[in-house]
């Protein structure tokens, strides 16, 4: 379809009769490139470079392969597309407006409104646009995952492309193929540089994931200038050492060759394919293509007159969809999506009928729910003063409960045999290249990656979790952020949660780790304090939706409380309560001591003594600070009474943060240094956690207290 297009008016301000010509092609590319300058320069402020050069390859993709139906962006089996240079978001935000994405509640209801409008296009990074400066999932339907961190998106993309496997494995039967779509990520030179994407395709070589292609925007631009300023690689050499097929396209504006590159992807089924293409930057501004510039600036209006003339579009126009776009768009995606989704469906409604129990499986999966009986058979732990390892009874709840949940699967970054998350039952098997239905990842030594992969694996809805030692987590700290900006329920099992792991000494040694994943918003900590409070950890972190949470847990053996006479572990599903109470029951405690996992239990002998002396003392397991600051204002209160001001917290991490729950009449027992290498009692008792200390400085409080 080619010839005369005209606009429709659109606002009163606009009603001009502006002319376009050329093929339909060449016009939609066009109208992703200005609508991208446009936003920019009306925002004053983005990236409206990339979008202009890369919009022939994401147009073509989107309008010729992505099987995708705007109608029903949740559609399971659709091809995933990912942003990972997030910057260029106009150019996600264009498609998405173009195609006619529509938007999905909350609660994945189709609504009858767009996913962005041309309004939201105008509002490019305006307060509570659609449109934010980098696109974000939680707010913007179509947008798969959260970039703008560079090297995100293509370690989600790798997530996403073995979920595709397992989910194709778990759930494909013969005339049945219900999963089978392809991962599609751009990217640019900064995720290139960037280590995950470096071990996020490493992983995904070794895994062979042929479903899943990056683009890779080769424009020789970043920030401070031309990227030999920092980065001479062979990207290609390096790509094909990983064991990717590497293709190379020389003209971001050849179609032709992008299709040609594109062919080999479709027919490779032994490894991921890397597209290099090589662009120009803000291609068709005469000042500015080419130049670091066009990465985050607006072009100036002068400079996108020049653009747009260029193109031979009306310099005039501003956000100009010229008539026949939408309609192109909605002939191409929109028809080709639609017919494969209704193919699928109905595909879908015979499988429900030979197939039940896992048709229903993969709705719960869908609405992040859970199986009946999913909590059947967890492990509860008789009282044991010796103990065991919290690690370890995670092991056990963590194999009870993958047993229940078919879709509970995970891995550690090489560190299974110490974090105890290997799923042991028959059959549960390692999930390997051409063993795409093990339930055991080996992420390899790439805790960055891992979690990077875990986020585009939850994304496509299964209940993953990564497990490597807590200190480790500042090596994922990027992509476990991002998760909870994302509000999805990633799990993380990090071990040796403190100075109790003793020998390896303060390099391996947690200080700063819990409180600063504390201070994530929207993510939660939980650091039992023995084996039964993990069993209830666990539980509850299975039932969230829309939060990440980690398992702080420890390496050493610590004791099983004698629930019969301390409060039962079901407290843990408020953050925090009363473990031991001030004797004789109901006397008003003159002393709360409070503290988390291996600590409780030095709070505890703590309380024994003192209560023997007469003292009205009060524990409280505080397993999760952010749960327990969830709770109603009442509890809050009925744990800590505010009148009880003499209150002394243990925890073998930085005092930071505990001056909240302790006020300021109250003393913090924690970690002010680096540990130190030693057996763990030893260390322990160097920095002061031992039930004599916290009796002395529990004394001493009440002594003040007193005067
Ligand atoms: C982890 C991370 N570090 C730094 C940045 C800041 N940043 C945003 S874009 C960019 C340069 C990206 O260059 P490139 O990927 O080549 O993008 P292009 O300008 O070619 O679109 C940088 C450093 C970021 N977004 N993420
Ligand atoms: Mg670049």
């Amino acid at each position: 379809m080619a010839g005369q297009l005209t606009q429709r008016p659109q606002a009163a301000d606009e009603v001009k009769d502006f002319r376009v010509s050329g093929s339909i092609d060449q016009i939609s590319i066009n109208t992703i490139r200005t609508l991208s300058m446009d936003a920019v320069q009306k925002a004053n402020s983005g990236h409206p470079g990339t979008p202009m050069a890369l919009a022939p390859i994401a147009y073509c993709l989107w309008q010729r392969f992505l099987r995708y139906d705007p109608a029903d962006p949740i559609w399971p089996n659709r091809d995933r597309f990912v942003l990972s240079n997030g910057h260029a978001s106009m150019l996600l935000y264009s498609l998405l407006y173009l195609a006619g994405v529509k938007s999905v509640s909350a609660d994945g209801r189709i609504l009858d409104e767009p996913a962005v409008s041309l309004d939201e296009i105008k509002r490019f990074r305006q307060i509570d646009s659609k449109t934010p400066g980098h696109p974000e999932s939680h707010l913007t339907s179509g947008v798969e995952t959260t970039t703008g961190p560079l090297g995100q998106g293509v370690g989600n993309s790798v997530g996403m492309a073995i979920a595709e496997r397992w989910l194709a494995s778990y759930f494909n039967k013969p005339g049945y193929p219900l999963i089978d779509n392809k991962v599609y990520a751009i990217c640019g030179d900064g995720d290139m540089m960037e280590g995950v994407s470096g071990e996020s395709a490493s992983v995904a070589g070794h895994l062979k994931l042929s479903n899943l292609c990056w683009i890779y925007d080769n424009n020789h631009i970043t920030i401070e200038g031309k990227t030999d300023l920092a980065f001479s690689e062979d990207v290609a050499t390096r790509f094909r050492g990983y064991g990717w097929n590497v293709a190379h396209v020389t003209d971001a504006n050849d179609l032709d060759m992008f299709m040609g590159a594109l062919d080999v992807f479709f027919s490779t089924n032994d490894r991921p394919t890397l597209i290099i293409v090589d662009s120009h930057i803000a291609f068709g501004a005469p000042n500015k293509q080419d130049t670091k510039e066009a990465h985050g600036e607006a072009l100036g209006e002068e400079e996108v007159r020049l653009a747009k003339r260029n193109y031979g579009w009306p310099e005039d126009a501003h956000f100009l969809v010229p008539d026949g776009v939408r309609e192109n768009f909605a002939n191409g995606i929109g028809r080709r999506g639609k017919e494969l989704r209704l193919d699928w469906e109905a595909k879908f409604d015979h499988y429900k009928k030979d197939y039940p129990a896992l048709a229903d499986q993969f709705h719960q999966m869908q609405r992040r729910g859970l199986p009946a009986g999913w909590d059947k058979d967890l492990p509860t732990f008789p009282a044991d003063a010796k103990g065991l390892a919290t690690r370890d009874s995670s092991a056990k709840v963590l194999n009870a409960l993958a047993k229940n949940i078919p879709w509970l699967i995970g891995g550690a970054a090489d560190l299974a045999p110490s974090t105890k998350t290997r799923l042991t039952f028959d059959g549960a098997g390692d999930f390997e290249a051409g063993h795409y239905e093990g339930r055991n990842f080996h992420f390899g030594i790439r805790e960055h990656a891992m979690c990077s992969i875990l986020n585009g694996m939850v994304l496509s809805k299964i209940r993953a979790y990564g497990a490597t030692f807590l200190i480790f987590s500042d090596y994922a700290r990027p992509p476990m952020r991002l998760a909870s900006l994302m509000e999805i329920p990633v799990i993380y099992v990090f071990t040796h949660d403190s100075i109790g792991l003793g020998e390896d000494g303060p390099t391996h040694e947690p200080i700063e780790q819990l409180i600063g994943l504390r201070s994530v918003p929207g993510f939660i900590m939980l650091r039992p304090a023995d084996a039964n409070e993990v069993t209830e950890a666990w539980k509850l972190i299975m039932q969230m939706t829309n939060h990440p949470a980690a398992l702080a847990l420890t390496r050493q053996a610590i004791p099983t409380f004698d629930r019969s006479k301390y409060a039962s572990a079901a407290g843990v599903a408020k953050g925090a309560y009363v473990l031991a109470d001030a004797r004789p029951a109901g006397a008003d405690p003159e002393l709360i001591l409070m503290g988390t996992g291996s600590e409780v239990q030095l709070c505890l002998a703590a309380y024994e003594q003192l209560s023997a002396e007469g003292r009205r003392v009060r524990v409280v397991s505080m397993p999760s600070w952010e749960i327990f600051e969830q709770q109603a204002a009442e509890y809050r209160e009925s744990v800590l009474p505010s009148r009880v001001t003499t209150r002394i917290s243990v925890e073998a991490g930085s005092t930071i943060g505990w001056s909240r729950y302790v006020g300021p009449a109250g003393k913090s027992i924690g970690m002010t240094t680096f540990g130190a290498s030693a057996p763990a009692k030893d260390v322990f008792k160097k920095f002061g956690f031992t039930p004599e200390n916290v009796i002395a400085v529990a004394k001493d409080l009440l002594a003040t207290t007193k005067r």
